[in-house]
């Protein structure tokens, strides 16, 4: 066993240090197993991967709870294994996903700013024991965070039993990096006195006593985090259009030279528009989001960024090693925050965040779907779009317009599921072009969307179907054939494409 006894401060608790195989055992079938984790950063790995090998000879199912996506080592071991009941908030493993879309897994896809808040209040049942990683274990038995903070503070906070991973991958650096935050429920809740996103208002590390630590266990596994793919050429136009775009804005004296604080989701879309911020005129960028990825470094190093709050450090493992080498440099410039925060609601809305999504398929009024394939497959999760989406001051939202090589529309009459509605969003982007929803009605929308947004090879048919149902419905608000709304979807569960 790896020896982290100078990563555990207090000495008292030298004898609670097990292998991730005792606690493997430890577990009780039905557990609910509150972990730490938000995507590929700071999420358990040694207990997971010890669980999954116990439930492959003798198999059962927890529940298991986090903070977002997690890596491979905890997700994936688990699914694999089937040995997942419900999972929740957010998640985007292959072999979970399909567990989840083949019924094997009770999905609560949750709104990530309220995922802590549902789980403290009971609604969700109790937590049994809180799984978390830590960079160390302080005198007072304080976990010092990693690389995502997630709802590990909450849920060390709610269990009654922690266990916690103490990872010596993890450099001792990063302490520092965090603010600590968990706001009272009501009704006793107070404002959050987040006025700059660069304002600390919590403690660096996550509040524990040495007495809730069951057990602690040693963990030399990196975060998996992946590779960044090429930026692609749709993908680029986008950015293209978010810069011009948002340059007008500033033109047009409805946005402030230096921006707002800006949000963008994961992804493709996402590094191409931060990549492009990189080699735009524009400096003094404030980021306000879930997620920091390698373009913030890029921006750290071309002199951009003025700050960046998150609550998950999740570069490429290249971007990775970067930062390790100079995390004092980085560390001035990025501060993670629990989900709650980086995604509350009050706070994006006073800060007036732009956020910047990515869809799965809009309709032509405006409605956005960004988890469900055809409406019933479970895609990743609504994540913190949401919360991003319904409160910021300027809400985008991306999609190429055609998906699978052209046999998918983007754009379709109506969505076969709806996360964000048409109130939320105020822009739409493809590749195609931009529409500026901003003002206009239902019709007027309709038309803005298909004539900037749409493929060629679906203008047509969505502008047909526009006019038919304008006529059919005599001009209503929202005009639709109901029997035909959702024809572009059951036309490609039949012959595997939308186009007639
Ligand atoms: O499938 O990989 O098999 O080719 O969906 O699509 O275009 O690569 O885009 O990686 O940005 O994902 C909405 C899923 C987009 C993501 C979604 C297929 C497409 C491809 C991926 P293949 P792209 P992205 C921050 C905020 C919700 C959560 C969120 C997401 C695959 O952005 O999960 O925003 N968003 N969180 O071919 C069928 C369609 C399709 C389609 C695309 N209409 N029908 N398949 N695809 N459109 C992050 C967090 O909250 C943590």
């Amino acid at each position: 066993m790896i020896d982290i006894r100078d990563r555990v401060k207090n000495k008292e608790l030298h004898s609670k240090i097990v292998s991730a195989e005792e606690v493997a055992a430890w577990i009780k079938p039905d557990m609910t197993i509150a972990c730490s984790g938000f995507t590929a950063s700071a999420y358990p790995k040694a207990v997971p991967i010890a669980l999954a090998e116990r439930m492959k000879k003798e198999p059962f199912t927890v529940n298991i709870w986090t903070g977002a996506s997690t890596g491979p080592e905890c997700d994936n071991v688990l699914a694999l294994v089937h040995g997942i009941k419900q999972r929740l908030p957010y998640q985007t493993d292959s072999a979970l996903r399909k567990d989840i879309n083949d019924g094997h897994v009770n999905y609560l896809d949750l709104h990530l700013s309220e995922s802590a808040q549902l789980t403290r209040t009971g609604f969700l049942g109790k937590i049994d024991v809180a799984l978390v990683e830590a960079a160390a274990i302080t005198e007072e038995g304080n976990l010092i965070p990693t690389t995502s903070l997630g709802n590990a503070a909450s849920y060390v906070q709610s269990a009654d039993i922690v266990i916690v991973e103490v990872n010596t991958t993890q450099p001792m650096e990063l302490e520092g990096m965090h603010d600590v935050y968990v706001p009272l429920d009501p009704p006793n809740r107070l404002p959050i006195p987040i006025v700059k996103a660069d304002d600390r208002i919590g403690t660096t590390y996550i509040p524990c006593t040495p007495d809730k630590i069951k057990f602690i266990v040693p963990c030399d596994i990196k975060d998996h985090t992946r590779d960044l793919t090429p930026v692609d050429e749709n993908s680029k136009k986008m950015a293209a259009f978010t810069l011009d775009f948002l340059r007008a804005e500033i033109k047009a004296g409805r946005m402030p030279e230096k921006l707002l604080p800006l949000q963008s989701g994961v992804g493709n879309v996402a590094n191409a528009v931060l990549a492009g911020f990189v080699e735009s005129d524009m400096s003094d960028l404030v980021v306000y989001t879930e997620v920091i990825q390698d373009a913030m470094l890029d921006l750290i190093d071309a002199g951009k960024l003025g700050f960046a709050s998150g609550t998950a450090f999740s570069p490429s493992p290249a971007g990775m090693e970067r930062f390790y080498k100079d995390v004092e440099k980085y560390k001035k410039y990025l501060l993670l925050r629990p989900e709650e925060i980086s995604n509350s609601p009050e706070v994006v809305h006073r800060l007036g965040v732009i956020a910047m999504n990515t869809a799965l398929e809009v309709d032509i009024y405006g409605n956005v779907n960004s988890t469900h394939v055809t409406g019933t497959k479970m895609m990743n999760g609504i994540g913190g779009s949401g919360d991003f989406a319904r409160n910021a001051y300027l809400t985008i939202f991306y999609t190429p317009s055609t998906a699978k090589g052209g046999k998918i529309s983007s754009v379709v009459p109506m969505c076969s599921h709806v996360d964000h509605t048409e109130h939320d969003v105020d822009i739409i982007i493809s590749e195609q072009g931009v529409a500026d929803l901003r003002g206009l009605e239902p019709r007027s929308r309709a038309l803005e969307i298909i004539n900037k947004c749409s493929h060629p090879d679906y203008r047509p048919i969505l502008l047909d179907y526009y006019e038919r149902a304008l006529a059919a419905t005599k001009k209503s608000n929202t005009p639709h054939l109901l029997h035909e709304a959702l024809s572009f979807h059951t036309r490609f569960i039949e012959t595997g494409d939308m186009r007639p």
